[in-house]
């Protein structure tokens, strides 16, 4: 048996998903005339309380766009110490866009306010200006915790005593309201923009939506076209998520069911450790005792994949391709392989 809990990225799109695509209505969206594209765009603006989206190919470069809209050469931008933004996006701030990242704490995935505004640079002659604070919500590096919607209200108007704007990488941020059971708007009504993914837990192949006012979209739709991301007939692409919209939202309450059943398990067995109170959505971050590359390497032996991210952490992400028994055939193997 091969259970991949890697990442939710590996999953694969469904058999409507599939005809979805075969059968979408399609246009040159570099003219903005691919319907299906303009569908979505449309939906997920709505969806998350803004004027406009845009749909660009990865999440990554959704990020980039709106830090490279919000920002001019010589800026500082604020992100948090596990930041996918810092860590996982070959320094695309600096290299895109001009602009250095200065960091805030986040421990546990909660992030203490009054840190922010002393990390606030305030542009002069030596130094850059900060103008862009960027958020995570589920936040991978800190085991797919949720920032509550409460404390947004708290990052804006930080924000606002300091001029600066506000941008939500809202990757898994369907997995946030389905867990807490709110609207996306909870979140996305305190941001100036928002990047929601669709090749998570949402199953599709590829697609990313970034959303923020008309104007913010008009800049967004240039910059993605200067980064390449410029696409034509893509609606074959977008097609797959307007099916997820209406099929692959509640369903990620599996996701968190099953994240839940392997992290108490593999809490239990010796030689490994979970910190419960982290999983909250869909990732299981493990501390391994032996050396987190030794027990990747003996678990994918037997067919279990899963990512060491450092010397003693491994994480563990549930999604629609493992069921239960996928479940208990991982767990299985963690009991031989502590
Ligand atoms: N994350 C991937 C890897 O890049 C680490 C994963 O397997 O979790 N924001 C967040 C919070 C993400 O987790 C990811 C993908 C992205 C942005 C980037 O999305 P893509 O892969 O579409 O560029």
């Amino acid at each position: 048996m091969r259970v991949d809990l890697r990442s939710d990225t590996v999953t694969l799109p469904t058999p409507e998903m599939r005809r979805a695509m075969a059968e979408a209505e399609l246009g040159d969206d570099v003219y903005g005339e691919d319907p299906t594209v303009n569908r979505l765009q449309e939906r997920v603006a709505e969806l998350l309380g803004h004027e406009a989206g845009l749909f660009c190919p990865s999440g990554t470069m959704a990020n980039e766009i709106a830090i490279k809209v919000w920002t001019k050469p010589m800026d500082a931008i604020l992100v948090d110490a596990e930041s996918h933004i810092l860590h996982y996006e070959l320094a695309g701030p600096a290299v895109l866009s001009g602009v250095m990242m200065d960091t805030y704490p986040i421990r546990g995935g909660r992030i203490d306010p009054v840190t922010i505004p002393s990390l606030i640079r305030v542009a002069d002659d030596h130094t850059p200006g900060t103008a862009l604070l960027c958020l995570e919500n589920t936040h991978n590096r800190c085991g797919g915790t949720i920032l509550p919607p409460e404390q947004m209200q708290e990052f804006r108007a930080i924000a606002d005593a300091h001029s600066l704007k506000v941008h939500l990488d809202g990757a898994r941020l369907w997995n946030a309201s389905v867990a807490l059971g709110g609207s996306l708007k909870a979140w996305t009504q305190w941001v100036d923009s928002a990047m929601v993914a669709f090749s998570k837990g949402l199953c599709c192949p590829a697609g990313s939506v970034l959303v923020g006012s008309r104007e913010f979209i008009k800049e967004a739709h240039r910059v993605r076209k200067l980064l390449g991301g410029g696409m034509r007939q893509v609606g074959v692409i977008a097609a797959p998520c307007l099916v997820a919209l209406d099929t692959m939202v509640e369903r990620l309450a599996e996701d968190h069911a099953r994240a839940r059943r392997l992290a108490e398990a593999i809490a239990e067995l010796p030689g490994f450790s979970v910190d419960l109170r982290t999983v909250q959505t869909n990732m299981v971050y493990v501390h391994t005792e032996c050396p987190a590359p030794e027990v990747e390497r003996a678990l994918g032996a037997r067919g279990v994949l899963c990512l060491a991210l450092d010397r003693h952490r491994l994480r563990l992400v549930t999604h629609k391709d493992v069921n239960d028994e996928g479940i208990e055939y991982a767990i299985n193997a963690f009991r031989t392989v502590g």
